[in-house]
């Protein structure tokens, strides 16, 4: 018997063959393929004077070896700029090889392409280039103190400056009973999937066609970068995600040089070709994100309510800006949260450094926002002597203001900020009963007794999920009664494979387990935007189950008419379409699409094994007369505005009183993503972004020199969180407020657990130690020389 699959925990079916080595990874793809290794600059900012490859020519094995002056066309203009805005008024993108000038530690110079890895790598080695050093621009001090510029052309360092405001927060601070302003900082941090970038290409000279391969959260994207780049049409580039190691961002960057690099050289040497990323080549060419200085002004009443706010902060977008402004100006929309803010002013500047590019990381710019609010909203308590939680209770928007716009303000989308639903107070009701905030008081007197530091933090945020313009769905019915499932976008372990199959047996009447579903391949579904955003849920889930509607509704027409019954008598049941209260006058969905089919009547004279397949009466048309051939339903989805996901994050934390290690003693979150399809999936979402979070908060960052040079660009000096360091157990609970964009009142899942993990850590350990932190993330080291600092003070 079917039953509702939406909002159950069904266990996550690729997790059998992902956690037992069967995944197929784009290095796993053609195995034997010719091999690329890239030369990268060793200097953060030089001018090329000569490269010389001639000793590379005749080194057995090698068969190509490009630099710069060997791109035509369109791979010789810089890569696109993928987001343009009005504010980017020094937007820069680097060429596929260098042309003249690095920017970076880890820049592509030039490739060779041999017949293995070792090779390739070898003859890199053997390529000579002569620089002219220049001095680079490292951190955002270096690029606000602008002595020296990346960008010769780019005054200041500044790629734009762009401000949103609605009311006038200057003369509401002016005015307010109480003001505050703090000075914040967040280092960069990466994305680290396990698996790093990869590509593979075969160019097929009789069909005229290329086919690509690429560890990438938008297939669509990067054959639409490829055809360009090649100068072919759209519908001669197949691309195909395999299984992808996680992306977190990283990944939607398209195209990666390597990514027209690989399908180029196959061209030429009629032959695959293949690229895969090594750890260190992922910390220093691919793409990072966070780094953020911010100054806020507050003004705000006796209960804490914040009658005006002006931010200004100053963000490290690398050395190019292919990602435009999406991080600052996401930053700058998010900061908002769950708050009814009367008089708002954000601006930023942009600037250029010469380090690795920044794009979105997973949250994108939200966890800058949320520390910037939220540590605002911890300074407010504490000028106040207010609890916490009660200081953003008085700020929160209501669940009757719903739709609430925040001004003028613009979002991402460049639609106008409205969000849809939610209620914060029920949420905040939920996060002080989960971690027990009421007893936390006494246990940390009781903890101070003992010796003992403990601290409590509370974080909010709301997040912009779902953004369009749009995902398709196509639900093909098999004669086989398989249901087979696809969409555009891409999978990087989100479990969409399960979550789509649910919303499938749900709206089509079949079992799960007869749903497959094939993501991110261009063949299948030519036309997506691709994974980022929390928005596959959203997006293609609502495609998926329009599609599937569609299917159900074709179904129930053509078994109607061999039933000969009414439609809205019917019911299907486990794939099964019957008469309600007639449960033998029934057919099954595969046999409605053998007689969908057209092929029947040609099987039917062919041959004598077809006529097995003929069922019904052949004199009858295969479909009703307005139908097409075929059981299927596709559907694209366009939402009207983004759908507003929240949370509250609380975390107790100890630090210790002689080392200042900080260990998490509790970790509690509440999360609304409207309708759940699987809270299975949505707490593993929320785990793995806590993980991400301990990792930000407390770990990592990236130490570059100043001379522009990443001293931990390795996994034994890059601190990432291992188990022992994640809490063993997150508490979770959910809220649900539908969304009223959507049919199916989803908003997305897959950033939140790390959105509010800078603020919340800041926010416990400044608990637990009775002084201001500012700069994230903090180290024990840090926090140690910060408590001598106080002590001294
Ligand atoms: N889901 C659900 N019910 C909801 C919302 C979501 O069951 N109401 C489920 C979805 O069906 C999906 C998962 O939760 O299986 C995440 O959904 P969604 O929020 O739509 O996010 P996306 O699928 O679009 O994934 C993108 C998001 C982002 S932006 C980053 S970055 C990220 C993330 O997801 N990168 C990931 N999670 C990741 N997880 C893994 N394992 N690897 C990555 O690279």
């Amino acid at each position: 018997m079917t039953t509702k699959l939406m909002g159950e925990p069904v266990a996550r079916v690729e997790d059998d063959r992902l956690v037992t080595g069967k995944g197929r990874y784009a290095d796993d793809i053609m195995p034997g393929a010719l091999e690329m290794a890239v030369l990268r600059s060793p200097h953060a900012h030089a001018r090329i004077r000569s490269i010389d490859v001639d000793a590379v020519l005749d080194v057995p094995g090698v068969h190509a070896v490009y630099t710069y002056d060997d791109l035509e066309g369109p791979m010789a203009e810089p890569l696109p700029l993928l987001i343009p805005h009005p504010a980017l008024t020094h937007g820069r993108t680097q060429y596929a090889l260098a042309k003249d000038e690095v920017n970076y530690v880890g820049e592509a110079i030039a490739v060779v392409v041999a017949d293995n890895r070792y090779l390739a790598e070898d003859a890199v080695g053997r390529i000579e280039v002569e620089y002219d050093f220049l001095p680079p621009v490292v951190g955002i001090d270096a690029a606000r103190a602008a002595e020296n510029l990346v960008h010769e052309d780019v005054p200041g360092n500044v790629a734009a400056v762009m401000e949103q405001s609605f009311g006038d927060a200057e003369a509401a601070i002016a005015s307010a009973p109480h003001r505050l302003s703090l000075d914040l900082t967040v280092e960069r941090s990466a994305c680290m999937p396990m698996e790093g970038r990869g590509t593979v290409a075969r160019w097929d000279e009789d069909l005229n066609r290329m086919s690509v391969w690429t560890s990438t959260q938008t297939s669509t994207g990067v054959r639409a970068a490829v055809a360009t780049k090649l100068g072919l049409d759209l519908g001669q580039v197949d691309v195909v995600t395999p299984d992808v190691g996680g992306g977190f961002g990283v990944k939607i960057v398209h195209p990666w040089p390597e990514e027209l690099l690989v399908p180029m050289a196959a061209k030429a040497l009629r032959r695959p070709v293949k690229f895969t990323e090594d750890r260190r080549e992922h910390f220093i060419s691919s793409a990072h994100e966070r780094g953020q200085q911010q100054h806020i002004e507050v003004g705000f009443d006796d209960e804490g309510r914040v009658l005006g706010m002006s931010v200004k902060f100053w963000h490290d977008n690398g050395a190019y800006t292919p990602y435009g402004l999406i991080v600052p100006i996401i930053t700058s929309t998010q900061l908002l949260g769950p708050y009814k803010l009367p008089n708002y002013r954000v601006s930023f500047e942009s600037l250029y450094t010469n380090t690795v590019i920044v794009t979105p990381y997973r949250g994108a710019g939200r966890p800058q926002g949320v520390y910037a609010m939220e540590r605002t909203m911890d300074a407010i308590a504490a000028e106040l002597g207010m609890d916490r939680t009660e200081v953003r209770e008085n700020n929160f928007i209501q669940p009757e203001d719903f739709p609430y716009a925040h001004g003028e303000l613009t979002f991402q989308d460049g639609r106008p900020l409205v969000y849809d639903s939610g209620n914060y107070p029920e949420m905040m009701r939920k996060a002080r009963a989960l971690v027990d905030w009421p007893a936390f008081e006494k246990f940390r007197d009781e903890a101070r007794k003992e010796g003992r530091k403990v601290g409590i933090g509370i974080a909010c945020y709301v997040e912009g999920t779902g953004v369009g313009p749009y995902e398709g769905g196509h639900v093909h019915i098999e004669t086989s009664g398989k249901v087979k499932v696809s969409t555009g976008l891409t999978t990087q372990g989100q479990g969409h494979q399960t979550a789509f199959a649910q919303i499938v047996a749900d709206e089509l009447g079949v079992r799960f387990e007869d749903v497959e579903v094939v993501t991110g391949d261009t063949r299948r579904s030519p036309y997506s935007v691709g994974t980022f955003a929390s928005r596959a849920a959203v997006m293609s889930g609502s495609a998926i189950a329009l599609a599937a509607r569609n299917a159900r509704a074709k179904a129930l027409r053509l078994a109607a008419d061999a039933l000969e019954a009414d439609v809205d008598d019917l019911e299907i049941v486990d794939g099964i379409v019957r008469v309600k209260g007639a449960p033998d006058s029934q057919i099954a969905l595969g046999t409605l699409a053998v007689l969908s089919n057209p092929l029947r009547y040609a099987f039917d004279e062919a041959s004598r094994a077809a006529t097995q397949f003929a069922v019904g009466d052949p004199s009858k048309p295969p479909v009703a007369e307005d139908d097409e051939p075929g059981l299927e339903g596709k559907d694209y989805y366009s939402p009207p505005r983004s759908t507003f996901a929240s949370g509250i994050h609380a975390v107790i934390v100890e630090t210790d009183p002689e080392t200042a290690e900080i260990r998490i003693l509790k970790y509690a979150v509440v999360h609304d993503c409207g309708t759940l399809i699987n809270p299975r999936i949505v707490e593993g979402q929320v785990h793995g972004g806590v993980a991400q979070g301990v990792g930000g908060a407390l770990y990592e960052r990236m130490a570059y020199d100043e001379t522009g040079q990443l001293q931990n660009a390795s996994f034994m000096d890059f601190l990432m969180p291992y188990v022992t360091e994640v809490p063993e157990t997150i508490d979770i609970d959910h809220l649900e407020t539908p969304s009223p964009l959507n049919p199916l009142g989803i908003k997305g899942a897959g950033e939140a657990g790390v959105i509010p993990s800078a603020a919340v850590f800041a926010a416990a350990i400044e608990d637990a130690e009775g002084f201001p932190i500012t700069a994230m993330p903090i180290s024990p080291s840090e926090l140690y020389a910060l408590r001598l600092t106080h002590s001294t003070t």
